[in-house]
């Protein structure tokens, strides 16, 4: 194996500087690869004519019950999709901080019954057991934005797509889609690059900029994920043979387990994802430095652990996943809420676990 595929692939320890140095100086900047990306000037007239049979939207949504109406009205409405066409993944019958319980369900099914609804646990039900036992994925571990997108994936999977039929990743608490257009700038973007296996938007005043460096760290095999503005963001199209081939995360780190899965069968060439540009930033439910924290610690933890095993994640055997899905409790320390407001707390918080692909679940 040469000193690229071996930079990609394996972690820094397993490279010498000799190496890299050589690496990087083959690399003059006008032959390094960059993201298809889309200036917001060039961004074409949408046309609902531009939403096809196929597609699907998928909208993972806890406690957004303020906010999920105005989402799907969104996608009704501005965009053109049929109801039919739209999952909506709840987290069932879960309490808020302050007591609340969730009602994004009801609020959805308001705006049309023939909405998809569905509740992760009742997808993921049939599955526990093997889960349990072939993955090493417990029960209470099942949680987070990253097991709504994968039980989303269990839904789809019944409906018989074809590899080719896109998917498109909302998320519910953004308050000004009407204006921001992200699923429009994303049927634009996919419309345009056709070789893009991935559509994103590229931020605007959203940099994750904590990520741009992680990514950067030495010898990183997903260096070339940080060719993109916007790695984060939940708004994304990819088309249903490649997320049934996904290993993804249970919590916040899916989406970059998307990306390391993408980059790795695409040998680390960054061409396979575009983005498009947006004219106005988007507004969702504001997160607090303890959120970034939480959120932070789940992406940069579920990056290390894969390194860890010098296997590219779409590699890795059901013994691998056993033992990275067993791993113990972190010992997390996050600011308080309230900025200013007293010494950090600690929390104990289980890492984002890792699912099997529905292609290795359902062959
Ligand atoms: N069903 C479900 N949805 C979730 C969960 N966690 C996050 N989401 C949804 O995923 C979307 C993005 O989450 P958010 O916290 O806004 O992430 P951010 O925008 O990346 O900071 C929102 O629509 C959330 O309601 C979860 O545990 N279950
Ligand atoms: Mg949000």
């Amino acid at each position: 194996m040469g000193a690229r595929s071996r930079l990609r692939l394996l972690g820094a320890a397993e490279v010498t500087y000799g190496e890299i140095m050589q690496l990087s100086q083959g690399c003059e900047s006008s032959k390094v690869a960059h993201v298809r990306h889309m200036q917001h000037g060039d961004v074409r007239r949408f046309d609902r004519e531009m939403v096809l049979r196929d597609d699907k939207v998928v909208i993972p949504a806890k406690h957004e019950g303020r906010t999920i109406a105005r989402t799907l009205t969104y996608l009704l409405h501005d965009v053109g999709f049929a109801p039919e066409q739209i999952i909506v993944l709840v987290n069932g019958d879960t309490h808020d901080a302050d007591g609340r319980v969730d009602d994004t369900a009801v609020r959805a099914l308001e705006v049309s019954t023939a909405i998809a609804v569905r509740h992760q646990s009742d997808l993921l039900e049939p599955l526990m057991a093997r889960l349990a036992l072939t993955y090493g994925i417990a029960q209470e571990r099942l949680h987070g934005k990253g097991t709504a997108l994968f039980s989303a994936c269990l839904a789809l999977e019944s409906l018989d797509l074809m590899p080719e039929a896109r998917v498109f990743f909302l998320d519910a608490d953004i308050q000004n889609a009407v204006e921001v257009e992200p699923v429009q700038r994303l049927m634009v973007g996919a419309l345009n690059f056709q070789e893009a296996r991935l559509v994103k938007l590229a931020s605007l005043g959203r940099d994750n900029a904590g990520i741009h460096a992680f990514l950067a760290t030495l010898g990183c095999p997903y260096n070339a994920i940080g060719a993109l503005r916007w790695p984060l963001c939940g708004q994304a199209m990819v088309h249903w043979g490649d997320l049934r081939g996904m290993r993804l995360a249970g919590g916040y780190a899916v989406e970059m387990a998307m990306m390391m899965d993408l980059i790795e069968r695409a040998d680390g060439d960054p061409k396979i994802f575009a983005e498009v540009e947006i004219n106005v930033p988007l507004i969702d439910k504001r997160n607090t430095d303890q959120i970034h924290v939480r959120m932070y610690f789940e992406i940069m933890e579920f990056i290390s652990r894969v390194r860890a095993t010098r296997t590219p994640l779409c590699a890795l055997t059901d013994e691998h996943l056993r033992s990275i899905n067993g791993m113990d409790i972190a010992r997390l320390w996050v600011p308080v809420a309230q900025q200013g407001n007293g010494p950090n707390q600690l929390e104990h918080r289980y890492p984002d676990v890792i699912f099997p692909s529905v292609e290795e679940l359902f062959p």
